[in-house]
């Protein structure tokens, strides 16, 4: 009986990961993101003293926002 319970409770432990993975996906939590719109806006990004000049390279898609795609993919350009 232990070792079920064991099982059930290594089991819970799994989906309890993936649906944090999924979370954690889905949305873009930032320290820098203050307003928690999960974006980074060129006022919050400056406040969280990142480099003006890289907000550009960082803005894929030139709408003004970080978004967690661009976030992620420039946080890899960065070393
Ligand atoms: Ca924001
Ligand atoms: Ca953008």
């Amino acid at each position: 009986m232990a070792r079920l319970t064991t099982l059930i409770a290594l089991g819970l432990a799994a989906s309890l990961a993936a649906a944090t993975a999924q979370a954690a996906e889905g949305r873009f939590i930032h320290p820098a993101d203050t307003n928690k719109d999960d974006r980074i806006s060129r006022q919050e990004w400056a406040a969280y003293k990142l480099p003006a000049a890289e907000f550009d390279k960082a803005d894929a898609n030139s709408d003004g926002q970080i978004d967690g795609p661009e976030f992620v993919a420039w946080r890899q350009t960065q070393g």
